[in-house]
């Protein structure tokens, strides 16, 4: 079929939704903040506006570069701007569709992020603490601390780059297994570590899956509980949820289609999977519309104190193009017209994800692409950010290859296995 019998547009504008992301209920005992009663900002006629077409022509071009799918949903001081193209499920040939539900991936390390250090602010944990205070003899290592978890400094090695050295059967070897925290932590601790604890950046599923143990062993309670309580519900992020071990997504969903490392082999539909192997570093499951009023509602406070969001967007560069940074569990962009995004990315079997906001929570973008293990298909998604927040055309899909920075960052791992392909 060609691609644009696939295509379909679906724009909204939703001025009140926009502008309501991340109201709290009263007296929800981990209710969020109040907005506080922001001044008008002068400056917002500087703020380039989205370039819809770009971002629709970042979207087929992560298309050209093997998605069956993708979406974007850009909120903003002018309301709600959705773009779909392709389809959700090849086999169906249902379209795209904004409202559908996915796996984020990685970005789930924000919300893990972001209950720690409420859990911080409650004087129930200290980042500068060690890690074996709270969960003693757990690490090799009395010298890693909580916030070198959250910044990938650890030197905990991640266990997943041998995991998924050979993509599919290394996913059908654990589409169903559930695994413990603690063995997960003995996958990562069963090779060398990477560096000595604060040194350097090393990027590592295993320092989530610690958090996760930490939110455990403070709460007394499983993660899922802890999400719900302090974000989804807040929020009323009523498409966002922790289901681990559950293998479904349950309601409107994309079907995500993996790459084989074989190019040409067919797309192995990897929807259903426990992602037991990520868990509080990759499980959360959402939708762009529940993502952007996250990202939106962290940066405008009204999930953290201000000391802990100034903690949590201090950030080190994790490569060395001085564009692409690390804070607390959450990615700093340096876009190319000079405005700073925060967020995160995510990949996991099927799916990959972008959210990012500005700093002052008034403009974010999600975007999602229905496959992986296929960096073009990622680096192009990736241009969707340009396109809404510089308001800048990506480059056509025969160049994407080597035109985005997107996935940089993932240069320091060890793998390299996300990278955009090389010629
Ligand atoms: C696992 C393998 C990738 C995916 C991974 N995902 O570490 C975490 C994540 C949860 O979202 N990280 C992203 C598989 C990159 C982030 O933090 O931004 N790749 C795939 C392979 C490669 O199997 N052999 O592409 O689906």
């Amino acid at each position: 079929m060609p691609l644009s019998s696939h295509r379909r547009l679906a724009v909204s504008t939703t001025l009140v939704a926009a502008l309501a992301a991340g109201l709290a209920p009263a007296g929800n005992a981990f209710a969020v903040s109040p907005a506080p009663a922001a001044p008008v900002r002068t400056a917002t006629a500087a703020v380039p506006a989205p370039d819809m077409e770009g971002v629709v022509a970042a979207l087929d071009s992560a298309m050209a570069n093997g998605a069956p799918g993708a979406m974007a949903r850009f909120t903003g001081p002018g309301g709600v701007q959705s773009r779909t193209v392709g389809v959700r499920d090849r086999v169906s040939g249902a379209s795209m569709d904004i409202h559908a539900r996915f796996r984020i991936g990685s970005v789930s390390k924000t919300f893990s992020t972001v209950v720690l250090l409420q859990l911080a602010q409650e004087g129930k944990v200290e980042l500068d603490t060690s890690v074996n205070h709270y969960l003693p003899g757990l690490l090799p290592d009395d010298r890693i601390t909580v916030r070198h978890l959250l910044t990938h400094r650890s030197g905990l090695a991640d266990y997943t780059n041998a995991m998924f050295a050979d993509t599919v059967p290394g996913f059908e070897a654990v589409r169903n297994r559930v695994f413990g925290f603690q063995e997960l932590v003995d996958l990562s601790l069963s090779e060398p570590r990477t560096t000595e604890p604060g040194v350097s950046y090393k990027y590592s599923n295993a320092n989530f899956v610690v958090v996760g143990m930490l939110i455990e062993k403070v709460t007394g309670r499983p993660v899922a509980d802890a999400y719900k309580q302090r974000i989804f519900k807040p929020l009323k992020l009523r498409n966002t949820s922790y289901v681990h071990p559950d293998t479904r997504i349950k309601g409107l969903h994309v079907r995500g289609y993996l790459h084989p490392d074989a190019a040409g082999d067919p797309l192995v539909d990897s929807t259903e999977q426990t992602v037991s192997w990520a868990q509080s570093a990759g499980a959360v499951i959402s939708d762009p519309a529940d993502l952007n009023t996250f990202t939106s509602a962290l940066m405008r406070g009204r999930l953290l104190s201000p000391e802990m969001l100034e903690a949590m967007t201090t950030v080190t560069p994790t490569d060395t193009t001085n564009t692409r940074f690390y804070g607390l569990g959450l990615r700093r962009y340096d876009l190319s017209c000079g405005t700073q995004v925060f967020g995160h990315t995510g990949t996991v079997q099927g799916f990959y994800t972008y959210t990012f906001s500005t700093r002052d929570g008034r403009r974010s973008l999600s975007a999602m692409a229905n496959t992986s293990n296929h960096g073009a298909a990622n680096t192009a998604l990736g241009g969707t950010l340009e396109a809404a927040f510089c308001g800048k055309k990506p480059a056509p899909a025969a160049s994407a290859r080597s035109a985005a920075p997107a996935t940089a960052d993932l240069t320091s791992r060890p793998a390299e296995r996300d990278l955009p392909e090389r010629h």
